[in-house]
C-alpha cells in the first residue's frame, strides 16, 4: 500500500505552486498561478486562511494545521477536523441554501478547504465592534438556526441519512473535547490556561468558583452537550463565526460540528450578541453607543422569533423523520395533538438555550478563549465592570433558566446590570 501523502503547510510563497495545477483554482483565479497574489490572513485561533487573488478573481484558501495556533505545537489537532469542516458546509448549504460560502475544492491529506471569498463582508463581530448596524441579521441568522437544525435532525431526515452522518461526524472526537473541556468544565476551577482581567474580576471569579448550583448547572449542560445527539450543529456559532455586509450574512467555520442539543447553537448565538450589548460601554469613546443597545436586543429577540417561527413551519410542513409522527397526530385528525408536542420541543430548546448562553458567557471572560469585544477595551477597570455585568448575567441564565419566561424580562435585567443599578 502507498504510503499516505505527507502533510505540508502552506505558505503565501508554496501556495501557487502547490495549487496553481488546480483548473477549478486557475478558472477562477486566473490560469498562470505565478501571477496570484497571496496573503495569509488568519486571525482565528486553530488554521491558516489565505485569500488568493488575480485577474480573474479570488478564492479563500483554509488550511488546518496539526496544533492548536493559539497555543502552538504543544497542543496537537488532528487534520481530520477539515473534513468535518466541508462535509458541515455541503449539508449547511443545501439545508439553508446562500447561507455558507460555497466550496470549491477539498484536500483530504493537505486538510484543504478552498471557498468562495466573501467580498466585502467582514466578521460580525468586528462590526459589532465598530457599532454597524445590520438590519437582516437577525432574520437570516434565526432562519438559518431552524433550517439547518431541523433539516439534520430526526425530524426530517431518513433513519438511515441520520445515524450514517451521526456516526461520521462521531469522529470529531477532539474538537467536542476543547468544548468539553473550554466551555462547561475550565472556566469553573483554577484550570491552567484561564486568564481573566486581574485583579479587577478576581473577587467575583473566586464567588462564581465556589457557586455550587452554578456548577451543577455546568455540569448538567455539559451532559446535554455530551449525550443528547439531536441533530448536526454548527458546533462553534459565535460571532466570530459569522461574516456580514448590510445585505449579507454567511455563517462560516462549522469544523465543531458535530450531533448535539439544537439548543447550543442558538444559545451561543444570543450569547454573543448579549455579550456585544455588555461591551458596548466600553466602545463609546468614539461616540455614544445609545443605538447599538436597542439594536442588540432587537437582534435577539428576532433571531429567537425567526427562530421559533421557522422551526414551526418546519415542523408543520417537513416532519417526515422517525420522531412525533404524522400517522399519530395529523393524519388522525389530531393537529392539536401536533401542536402541543411542538410547543414541548420547543419549551426544551428554550430553557436548554438559555443555560449554554449563561455558560457561554462565562468561559469567553474567564476560560482561554476571549472575545474582542471584551479584550479591544484598553481601561481594565473599564472591561471588568463590563465583564462583570455579563458574568453575573451569565449566572442568572445557566441557574434560574427555567423559571426564566421571556426575553423582555432578560433586556430588563441586562439594562439594570449595565448601568449598575443593580449588583
Ligand atoms: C483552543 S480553541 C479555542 C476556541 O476557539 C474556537 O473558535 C472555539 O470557540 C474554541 O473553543
Ligand atoms: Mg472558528
Amino acid at each position: 500500500m502507498a504510503d499516505a501523502e505527507a502533510f505540508v503547510a502552506l505558505t503565501p510563497e508554496t501556495l501557487p505552486t502547490k495549487l496553481g495545477g488546480l483548473d477549478v483554482l486557475k478558472t477562477r483565479i486566473g490560469s498562470d498561478p505565478s501571477a496570484w497574489r497571496v496573503r495569509e490572513v488568519g486571525d482565528g485561533n486553530l488554521n491558516l486562511v489565505f485569500i488568493v487573488e488575480g485577474p480573474a478573481g479570488a478564492v479563500i484558501v483554509k488550511q488546518a494545521l496539526p496544533y492548536v495556533r493559539l497555543v502552538g505545537e504543544s497542543w496537537p489537532l488532528p487534520l481530520k477536523r477539515s473534513y468535518f469542516e466541508y462535509n458541515a458546509l455541503i449539508r449547511q448549504a443545501d439545508r439553508d441554501p446562500g447561507m455558507v460560502p460555497e466550496v470549491f475544492h477539498f484536500d483530504r491529506a493537505q486538510a484543504i478547504v478552498v471557498m468562495e471569498f466573501l467580498n466585502p463582508h467582514i466578521i460580525l463581530r468586528q462590526a459589532l465592534i465598530k457599532g454597524e448596524i445590520l438590519p437582516k441579521i437577525g432574520k437570516d441568522l434565526g432562519r438559518f438556526a431552524a433550517r439547518t437544525l431541523f433539516r439534520g435532525s430526526d425530524l426530517s431526515m431518513s433513519a438511515r441519512a441520520r445515524k450514517e452522518d451521526l456516526a461520521l461526524f462521531a469522529d470529531n472526537v477532539e474538537l467536542c473535547d476543547i468544548t468539553e473541556n473550554l466551555v462547561f468544565s475550565d472556566p469553573y476551577f483554577e484550570a491552567e490556561l484561564n486568564r481573566h482581567t486581574s485583579p479587577q474580576l478576581d473577587g467575583l471569579v473566586a464567588e462564581l468558583r465556589a457557586d455550587r448550583d452554578l456548577k451543577v448547572e455546568a455540569q448538567a449542560l455539559k451532559h446535554l452537550f455530551v449525550a443528547k445527539a439531536e441533530t448536526l450543529l454548527h458546533g462553534d456559532l459565535h460571532t466570530g463565526s459569522i461574516m456580514v455586509t448590510k445585505d449579507d450574512t454567511k455563517v462560516i467555520d462549522p469544523e465543531f460540528a458535530f450531533y448535539g442539543p439544537m439548543a447550543l447553537d442558538v444559545g451561543m448565538m444570543l450569547s454573543n450578541f448579549w455579550m456585544s450589548y455588555f461591551s458596548q460601554r466600553g466602545h463609546e469613546e468614539s461616540g455614544s453607543r445609545d443605538e447599538m443597545r436597542p439594536f442588540l436586543i432587537g437582534v435577539i429577540d428576532e433571531i429567537w422569533e425567526t427562530f421559533v417561527a421557522e422551526f414551526s413551519h418546519l415542523w408543520r410542513t417537513e416532519r417526515t423523520g422517525i420522531l412525533y409522527q404524522r400517522a399519530l397526530f395529523e393524519d388522525r385528525g389530531d393537529t392539536l395533538g401536533a401542536e402541543q408536542a411542538l410547543a414541548r420541543v420547543l419549551g426544551d430548546i428554550w430553557t436548554d438555550m438559555l443555560g449554554f448562553a449563561g455558560i457561554e458567557m462565562h468561559r469567553r471572560i474567564l476560560g482561554l478563549a476571549h472575545n474582542a469585544d471584551f479584550e479591544t477595551i484598553a481601561d481594565l477597570d473599564l472591561r471588568g465592570s463590563c465583564e462583570a455585568a455579563a458574568l453575573k448575567f451569565g449566572r442568572h441564565l445557566a441557574v434560574n433558566r427555567r423559571s426564566i419566561t421571556s426575553l423582555s424580562a432578560l433586556a430588563g435585567l441586562a439594562e439594570r446590570l449595565d448601568r449598575g443599578d443593580i449588583q
